[in-house]
C-alpha cells in the first residue's frame, strides 16, 4: 500500500556505500528502499540532494547543572531544536550526579525535564561522581538494564574526579553489566600545579587556560585510563581527544589489541589555542577542556578520524553564555580557573565537517556518515535502530543540499548561547530537511514539530561489550563485582 512518506530520487549514503534510491516510510520506520516506490501521503523529490542518516550527537550537555553550580543555557527544547536544525536526529546528553545525589533521583529529574521538552529522540549517559557501594552494587546494574548503557567518569575537577581505584571499580561493573565507560582524561594535579603558579603571578586571562591544561596532562591521563581498562579487560572510550600525543597513545593501544575507542569534536579540528589570545576576556569564548592545540594537533585529529583511531565525532555542546550566568561568573574579574569550560557546537557540528571534510575532499561521504551517526549507534547501543538508512530502522534522515552556502553567525543558530566560536565562517552544504521517525522536523528553515515530541531511547548493549570472549584475566574479576567493590578509600 502507499507509504506515509516517500523520499524520491535522493543520493543515499550509509557508512558502507552510496546509491540512488527511493525510501518508503510507514509508522516511523523505513519500510522499503528501492526504485520507483509507490507514492507517499507526503511525497518528497530529493533529486540533487544527499540523503544521509540523521546525525547522532553522543556528547551534549543540555539543561545540566555543572559541578560548580552553573546551569547550561540550553534546555531540552532549545538544545534539541538546535540539534535538529543542524541535521541531528538523536542526542545523548548527561545526567550529572553530584557527590551527594542519589542516582535514581538524578535520573528521574532529567527524564522528566527531557520528556516535556525534547523535539528529537534522546538518551542519557550517567556522570558518576560517587561510585560508592550503593552505586556499584545496586544503582548501576539497574540503570544499565533500564537502557542507560554508558557512564562518564572524570579524572579531573575537584567535585567530579575519581581516583584510579574508583575507576577500576567502575570499569569492573561496566564490564559485568555491559556499559560503555567514557573517560574525561586529564591529569588533575598537573593542571592544578601549573594553574596555581600562573595565578600567583597574575596570569589570569583566558589564554592561560590553555597553558594550565598542557597536552601532557591529557596524554598522561589517557595512557593511565587505557592501562586501567586493560588491567580489567573492559572497553573504554576516551572523549574529546585534542592532542597529537594522545591520538598516538590511543592508536598504539588499539594496535596492541586493546578495546579502546575515542571521540573528538569540531573544536579540535577547527579551533586553536591561539584563538584564546584575544583582548579582555573574549578568549573565554574559545576555552574548553581539554583545550585545542595547534595546527599539528588539528592534523593529528584529522588523521585519527581518517585511519579509524578516533571513532566518533560529537559536539561536546557546552552551552554557557558569555556572561555572569555562564563563562564569566565574576564578570571582568573572572580568572581562567573560574570560567565555565566548554564551547557550543550542537547545530554546526555536521555542517562544519560536511563543508571542511567532505566538500574539501578530506574525508569521504561514507566516512562522514560513520563518524557522525553509524559509529555512535554502535558504540552506544543505538544500532540497528538508528545510525543507518536501512529497512526496519527508524526513519531518521537529513536531506543535504551541497550547493547551499552559509555564512555563520550566532544570530542564525537556535541555541541560547548567544555566541559561536565559528562566527563568520563560510560553509558549503546544509541539511535543508530533517526527518525523525518519519516526522518532518525541519523544513523551509522552520521547525515542524511540537515540544515534547521526541522520545527517550532505552539503549541496548554497546557493540564493543557484546559477544566478548572473556580473557583469562577478565575471568578473575568477573563475578567478584559485588564483593570487591566495597566503599573505596578516600
Ligand atoms: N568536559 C566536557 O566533557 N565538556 C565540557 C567541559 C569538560 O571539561
Ligand atoms: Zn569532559
Ligand atoms: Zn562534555
Ligand atoms: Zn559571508
Amino acid at each position: 500500500g502507499p507509504f506515509d512518506l516517500t523520499i524520491r530520487n535522493g543520493r543515499i549514503s550509509n557508512a558502507d556505500k552510496t546509491f540512488h534510491a527511493d525510501i518508503g516510510v510507514r509508522d516511523g520506520i523505513i519500510a522499503a528502499i528501492g526504485q520507483g516506490l509507490p507514492p507517499g501521503r507526503e511525497d518528497v523529490d530529493a533529486a540533487g540532494l544527499w540523503v544521509l542518516p540523521g546525525g547522532i550527537d553522543s556528547h551534549t550537555h543540555i539543561e545540566q547543572l555543572s559541578g560548580m553550580g552553573v546551569m547550561c543555557a540550553d534546555d531540552f527544547y532549545s538544545g534539541t531544536v538546535a540539534a535538529a536544525f543542524g541535521g541531528t536526529t538523536t542526542i545523548l546528553s548527561f545526567c550529572a550526579q553530584h557527590r551527594e545525589d542519589r542516582i535514581p533521583d538524578v535520573l528521574a529529574d532529567y527524564a522528566q525535564r527531557a520528556k516535556e521538552k525534547a523535539v528529537i529522540d534522546y538518551g542519557f549517559h550517567l556522570i558518576l561522581a560517587n561510585p560508592d557501594e550503593q552505586a556499584l552494587v545496586h544503582d548501576l546494574p539497574r540503570i544499565i538494564q533500564g537502557g542507560i548503557t554508558s557512564l562518564k567518569v572524570y579524572m579531573t575537577y575537584d567535585r567530579l574526579k575519581l581516583d584510579d581505584y574508583q575507576l577500576l571499580d567502575v570499569l569492573a561493573v561496566a564490564g559485568e553489566y555491559g556499559a560503555m565507560v567514557m573517560v574525561h582524561a586529564e591529569n588533575h594535579d598537573m593542571i592544578r600545579w601549573v594553574a596555581r603558579r600562573l595565578l600567583e603571578r597574575g596570569h589570569t586571562a583566558p589564554k592561560y587556560h590553555t597553558v594550565a591544561h598542557d597536552a601532557l596532562a591529557e596524554s598522561e591521563a589517557t595512557h593511565r585510563a587505557i592501562t586501567l581498562s586493560r588491567l580489567v579487560d573492559v572497553p573504554v572510550l576516551i572523549v574529546h581527544v585534542a592532542g597529537e600525543e594522545t591520538v598516538d597513545i590511543i592508536r598504539k593501544a588499539q594496535q596492541l589489541g586493546a578495546r579502546v575507542f575515542a571521540e573528538s569534536c569540531p573544536q579540535y579540528l577547527f579551533l586553536e589555542a591561539k584563538d584564546t589570545d584575544l583582548p579582555g576576556l573574549e578568549g573565554a569564548k574559545f576555552c574548553c577542556s581539554p583545550p585545542p592545540g595547534d595546527k599539528a594537533s588539528q592534523e593529528a585529529v584529522w588523521a585519527g578520524f581518517k585511519d579509524g583511531t578516533l571513532n566518533v565525532y560529537s559536539s561536546d555542546h557546552a552551552p554557557y553564555r558569555y556572561d555572569a550566568s555562564g563563562k564569566l561568573p565574576k564578570g571582568d574579574a573572572t580568572t581562567f580557573k573560574e570560567m565555565a569550560n566548554g564551547v557550543p557546537g550542537i547545530e554546526l557540528r555536521l555542517p562544519l565537517l560536511f563543508s571542511e571534510g567532505v566538500m574539501k575532499g578530506r574525508i569521504t561521504i561514507e566516512e562522514f556518515v560513520a563518524l557522525t551517526a553509524t559509529n555512535h549507534a554502535r558504540m552506544y547501543g543505538l544500532a540497528p535502530r538508528k545510525g543507518t538508512i536501512a529497512v526496519g530502522a527508524d526513519a531518521d534522515f537529513a536531506l543535504w543540499d551541497s550547493t547551499r552556502k552559509v555564512h555563520v553567525t550566532a544570530a542564525m543558530l537556535h541555541d541560547r548561547v548567544g555566541y559561536t566560536p565559528y562566527e563568520g565562517r563560510e560553509l558549503n552544504g546544509w541539511p535543508v530537511q530533517v526527518y525523525s521517525r518519519g516526522r518532518c522536523v525541519v523544513r523551509n528553515n522552520e521547525l515542524q514539530v511540537a515540544r515534547g515530541s521526541g522520545q527517550f531511547i532505552a539503549r541496548t548493549r554497546p557493540e564493543p561489550m557484546v559477544d566478548r570472549k572473556p580473557s583469562g584475566k577478565r575471568g578473575i574479576f568477573s563475578g567478584l563485582v559485588g564483593l570487591s567493590s566495597g566503599p573505596t578509600e578516600p
